[in-house]
C-alpha cells in the first residue's frame, strides 16, 4: 500500500471543486463572513510568506464554510508600481505585458496551492476598469475639498532632469540609480489628499478597534501623533504677535528664550533686515531634513516679551523648529525640554526651572539639576509668580484663561502627498489650461488610460505628446494633461469595496451590498503594512461613508491578525542572498500543497516567526499518509470490528471533546492547537484498533470527525478520505462535526488539563480511574502525566495503568 499519491490528487480534486463552483459567493447573499488576505504585489513569484497568509485565510474560509457560513474569500492583484517598470526596461517588454504574465503565473500558483476563492470577482489595479475608479474617487474627493495642490520636496536628477522615487535613489552618496549624477532636491507642487482632516476621527476610533492587535494600534496612533496643547500669543515689538503652539503651557514662566522655524513669515521678515538672518535662513532651506542639528540656529537681535512675565527674552531663528508643525513658533524652556536644554547650553542662554516633582514622584526633588539636564516630567510649579504649587495639569488649565490662550490639537500625520513621476500607475485625471488651470477630466471621458510605454529616461507620460495634449474640457483651448501618476496606495484604499461588485459599470461598487458585506471579519496581512496601507483604507471608508457611497461603515477591517515571518532553516528571513530560500513550488512538487498547508499551520500560531523544518515537513506529510492509510484500511474492512461497547463510549466522549476544543481553536485562530488535537484523536483511534475490535460506528465516526477537522488546512487529502468513507458530496462542502462536548467531559478536561498540582482531588471528584475504561494503550497524553503525578501521590492511577485483561483483549482481536 502506498498511501496516496499527492501529484494526482490535488490537481484532480481542484477539478472538482472548479467545476462544483463552491467557492462562489452569490451577489445576494446577505452578510457573508468576509475573510481576506491582503492581495498580493504581482512580483510573479509566489514566496512562502505568501503560501502562509493566504493558507492561513483559506482555512479559516473553508472553516465557515463547513459551519453552514456563506464566505466571501475574494483574490485580486495590486499590479501598479515601479517594479513592473524596471522589469520592463531589463526585459525589454513593457510593464502591462510583463504584469499580466505575472498575474498569470501567481494565479497558477495560488491554485496549486489548492486555495478556494470566487475567483468570478477577482481584481487587477492596473486593469482600466479598475482604475478608473481611482479617477472617479479622486474627482469625487476633489468636489469635496479633499485634493490640494501643495508643494513638496522632491528628489530631482540635473543630467536626466526628471524626478526620482526614493526607491531610484541609490547609496549613501544619494546618485540617481540609471546615470549615477547626485540628486537634488527640489519642491514642487503636487497633489494631496487631505487625510489630516481625518485625523481625529482616526486616532479616537482606534481605540474601538479591538479586533486589531494593540501593536499596530499603538502604530497607528504614533503616526497620527495627537497632541493636545495650547496657543498663546507673544509680542514681538516692530513685528507683530506671533502665535505659538505648547503642550507644556505650564512651564510658560520658565521661557528664556523664543525661537522661529526658518520657514516662519516673521523669520523671514527679519531675514529682510538682517544679512546673518538670511544667510542662515537659506542655508536651513537647502539643508537635508534628515541630519538635523538641534543646538543649529541664529540670535535675530529681536525680542519676544513673555505675556507670564512681561519679561523680553531674545528670538532665534532654529533649525529644530519645522515649519509645518504647529505654528512653526515655539517659547522654548531649557529646564523641561530636552532640546530646549541642548541649544541653551550651546548658545549659552539662561535656564530657569518652574516645575518640581511632586512629593509622590519617583523623583527627589532635590536630586533635580535642571543645569545639568531637562526634567521632562510634570510636577508642581515653581517660580511661576502667583500659580506656584498648582499641578502642571491645573497649570495647563488655567493658563489657557489667564493667558488668553487657546486649546489647540495638532497631529504629526501630514497631507497624503499621491503625484507619482511614473508611468505604471493610474493616470490622474486633470488637465492643466493656461486660462482655466487645473481642471477635471469629464466623468464620460473616464477613464484616462495609460499611453503605450516608452523607454525614456525621464518619465514616459511626458513623452507621450500625441496622449498628453487635449482640449480643455472648460474652454476648448489648447491644455496638456496631468503626466503625474497616483500612489499605488490609492488602488488598495478600497479594493476591498469593490469585490462586493467587481464588474459594476457606472459606480466603483454597489453601495448597497458593499455597506452589508463591510467590514471585513478577518483581514489578514503583514505588519510593514501597519500604518500606509491601513490608515489610508481606513481614510477611504471614512470620506466614503460620509458622501453617502456607504452606509453607516465607518471601518473598514473588524478583525486582523498580522502573520509572522516565515524563516530559513538557518533562523535567518528567507532572502536570496543568503539562499536559504524554500521554494513552494518545490515542495508542492515534491509533497503536495497538503503537507506544505499542513506544516505551516501546525508551526505556530499566525502572528509568530517560525523556521522552515524539512523534517517538519517530513512529519506532516507522514501524519498525512497514515491518517489515509488508516482510514483506507478501514473503509476496505482491514480494521478489526466487534468490541467492547465502554471502550467505545470513551472513544466518543473523546471525539466530541476534540471536535469542541478544535473548534474553539479554529475559532480564536489557534489554528496550531486544533490540529494538535487532531493529531491526538488519531493517535487514539490508531491505538484503539491495536488494543481492541473496534467499534465500528464509532471508529468510523472518529475517522470522519477527524477527516473534517483536519479539512480546512489538508482539504485534497480529506477529499479522498471522504469519499473512500462514502461522504456525501464534497467534503469542502460538509457539515462541521457537532462541536458541543458533553458538559461534564469539558469540565472533566478542563480540570484535569488546568490543575495539574490538585490530580489527587481531581481523580476523586471526576473519576476517571474507572478501571473498565481505560488502559495504558488508550491513555492520551495528558492521561500520562496525570498518572505520573498521581502514582507520586499514591493514587488508585497505577492500577489502571496495567489493566491486563484490555491488553489482552487487543492483543486478541
Ligand atoms: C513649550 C515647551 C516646554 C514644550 C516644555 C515642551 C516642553 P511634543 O513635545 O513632542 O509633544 N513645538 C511646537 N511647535 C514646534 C515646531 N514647529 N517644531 C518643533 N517643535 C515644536 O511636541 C510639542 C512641543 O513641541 C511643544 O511644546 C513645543 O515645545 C514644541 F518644557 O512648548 B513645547
Ligand atoms: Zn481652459
Amino acid at each position: 500500500d502506498h498511501g496516496f499519491d499527492h501529484t494526482e490528487i490535488e490537481p484532480a480534486w481542484q477539478d472538482e471543486w472548479a467545476e462544483a463552483d463552491i467557492f462562489r459567493i452569490p451577489d445576494d447573499a446577505e452578510d457573508p463572513a468576509y475573510v481576506l488576505a491582503m492581495f498580493p504585489y504581482t512580483s510573479g513569484n509566489l514566496h512562502m510568506g505568501h503560501v502562509r497568509v493566504y493558507t492561513i485565510t483559506d482555512a479559516f474560509a473553508r472553516f465557515e464554510r463547513m459551519r453552514g457560513e456563506e464566505v466571501l474569500h475574494p483574490m485580486g492583484w495590486d499590479s501598479f508600481g515601479l517594479p513592473a517598470e524596471n522589469a520592463a526596461e531589463e526585459r525589454d517588454t513593457n510593464p502591462r505585458d510583463w504584469t499580466l504574465s505575472c498575474i498569470d503565473s501567481m494565479r497558477e500558483q495560488l491554485s496549486r496551492m489548492g486555495f478556494g476563492y470566487d475567483w468570478e470577482r477577482e481584481l487587477a489595479t492596473c486593469d482600466p476598469d479598475y482604475y478608473r475608479w481611482n479617477q472617479w474617487l479622486f474627482e469625487r474627493f476633489h468636489e469635496e475639498g479633499l485634493v490640494e495642490r501643495q508643494g513638496s520636496e522632491l528628489n530631482w536628477c540635473p543630467s536626466c532632469e526628471t524626478v526620482l522615487a526614493d526607491e531610484q535613489v541609490e547609496g549613501e552618496d544619494e546618485v540617481c540609480w540609471r546615470c549615477e549624477t547626485p540628486i537634488e532636491t527640489r519642491e514642487m507642487d503636487q497633489w494631496f489628499l487631505s487625510i489630516t482632516d481625518y485625523a481625529e476621527e482616526l486616532y479616537e476610533s482606534l481605540d474601538d478597534l479591538d479586533g486589531w492587535p494593540s501593536n499596530v494600534r499603538e502604530m497607528q496612533r504614533n503616526w497620527i501623533g495627537k497632541q493636545e496643547g495650547a496657543s498663546v500669543a507673544f509680542e514681538i515689538p516692530g513685528y507683530g504677535e506671533v502665535d505659538i503652539f505648547t503642550t507644556r503651557l505650564d512651564t510658560i514662566y520658565g521661557a528664556t528664550y523664543f525661537s522661529l522655524a526658518p520657514g516662519h513669515p516673521v523669520a523671514q521678515e527679519i531675514a529682510d533686515d538682517n544679512d546673518e538672518v538670511a544667510e542662515y535662513v537659506e542655508m536651513a532651506e537647502e539643508a537635508d531634513e534628515d541630519d538635523l542639528d538641534v543646538t543649529s540656529g541664529v540670535f535675530t537681535g529681536e525680542y519676544a516679551i513673555n505675556p507670564a512675565t512681561g519679561e523680553e527674552i531674545p528670538v532665534y531663528v532654529a533649525d529644530y523648529v519645522l515649519t509645518d508643525i504647529g505654528t512653526g513658533a515655539l517659547y522654548a524652556v531649557p529646564a523641561h525640554d530636552d532640546r530646549d536644554h541642548e541649544f541653551a547650553q550651546a548658545h549659552d542662554i539662561e535656564i530657569q526651572q518652574v516645575v518640581e516633582p511632586t512629593a509622590d514622584a519617583e523623583v527627589d526633588p532635590a536630586d533635580v539639576d535642571v543645569q545639568e539636564a531637562a526634567y521632562t516630567e510634570d510636577g508642581h510649579l515653581v517660580n511661576s509668580g502667583e500659580f506656584d504649587g498648582l499641578t502642571s495639569a491645573e497649570a495647563r488649565d488655567r493658563f489657557v484663561e489667564v493667558f488668553d490662550g487657546e486649546h489647540h490639537t495638532e497631529y504629526n500625520l501630514r497631507d497624503w502627498g499621491i503625484s507619482r513621476q511614473r508611468y505604471w500607475g493610474t493616470p490622474i485625471p486633470m488637465v492643466w489650461c493656461d486660462d482655466c488651470g487645473a481642471v477635471p477630466v469629464p466623468e464620460e471621458d473616464l477613464p484616462v488610460e495609460l499611453p503605450e510605454f516608452v523607454h525614456t529616461t525621464g518619465n514616459p507620460l511626458d513623452a507621450a505628446e500625441e496622449w498628453k495634449h487635449v482640449e480643455c474640457p472648460e474652454c476648448g483651448g489648447d491644455a496638456v494633461r496631468e503626466t503625474d501618476t497616483m500612489d499605488t496606495f490609492i488602488g488598495s484604499s478600497w479594493y476591498f469595496l469593490r469585490y462586493a461588485s467587481p464588474d459594476l459599470e457606472d459606480a466603483p461598487f454597489d453601495s448597497e451590498r458593499a455597506s452589508d458585506w463591510l467590514p471585513v471579519d478577518q483581514y489578514v496581512g503583514g505588519i510593514e503594512h501597519a500604518t500606509m496601507h491601513l490608515i489610508y483604507a481606513r481614510f477611504f471608508t471614512k470620506v466614503l461613508d460620509d458622501v453617502d457611497l456607504l452606509d453607516g461603515v465607518r471601518e473598514p477591517f473588524e478583525n486582523l491578525t498580522n502573520q509572522g515571518m516565515v524563516l530559513g532553516e538557518d533562523g535567518n528571513k528567507m532572502s536570496k542572498s543568503r539562499d536559504n530560500g524554500v521554494s513552494p513550488t518545490r515542495i508542492i512538487e515534491e509533497y503536495g500543497a497538503d503537507t506544505a498547508r499542513l506544516f505551516i499551520m501546525e508551526a505556530a500560531q499566525p502572528e509568530k516567526e517560525f523556521a522552515w523544518s524539512a523534517e517538519g515537513v517530513r512529519s506532516a506529510h507522514d501524519f498525512l499518509q497514515s491518517l489515509y492509510t488508516l482510514a483506507l484500511e478501514y473503509a476496505r474492512g482491514d480494521v478489526a470490528t466487534g468490541g467492547d461497547t465502554t471502550i467505545a463510549e470513551y472513544v466518543d466522549r473523546e471525539i466530541a471533546a476534540t471536535a469542541a476544543r478544535a473548534t474553539t481553536e479554529y475559532e480564536d485562530f489557534r489554528f496550531n492547537h486544533a490540529l494538535q488535537a487532531v493529531r491526538e484523536l488519531v493517535s487514539l483511534l490508531r491505538r484503539y484498533r491495536e488494543v481492541t475490535a473496534v467499534d465500528p460506528a464509532t471508529f468510523e465516526d472518529g475517522l470522519l470527525a477527524a477527516t473534517k477537522l483536519l479539512a480546512p488546512v489538508a482539504p485534497h487529502v480529506g477529499e479522498e478520505i471522504w469519499d473512500a468513507l462514502g461522504g456525501e458530496g464534497l467534503l469542502a462542502e460538509a457539515a462541521w462535526p457537532d462541536s458541543e462536548a458533553p458538559a461534564d467531559y469539558a469540565l472533566e478536561r478542563r480540570l484535569i488539563e488546568d490543575t495539574r498540582e490538585d490530580v489527587r482531588d481531581i481523580v476523586e471528584t471526576v473519576g476517571i480511574a474507572d478501571p473498565e475504561t481505560i488502559t495504558l494503550a488508550l491513555a492520551p497524553a495528558w492521561m500520562h502525566e496525570v498518572a505520573d503525578v498521581a502514582r507520586d501521590a499514591d493514587n488508585v492511577v497505577p492500577a489502571v495503568m496495567q489493566n491486563e485483561d484490555l491488553q489482552q483483549h487487543g492483543e486478541d482481536a
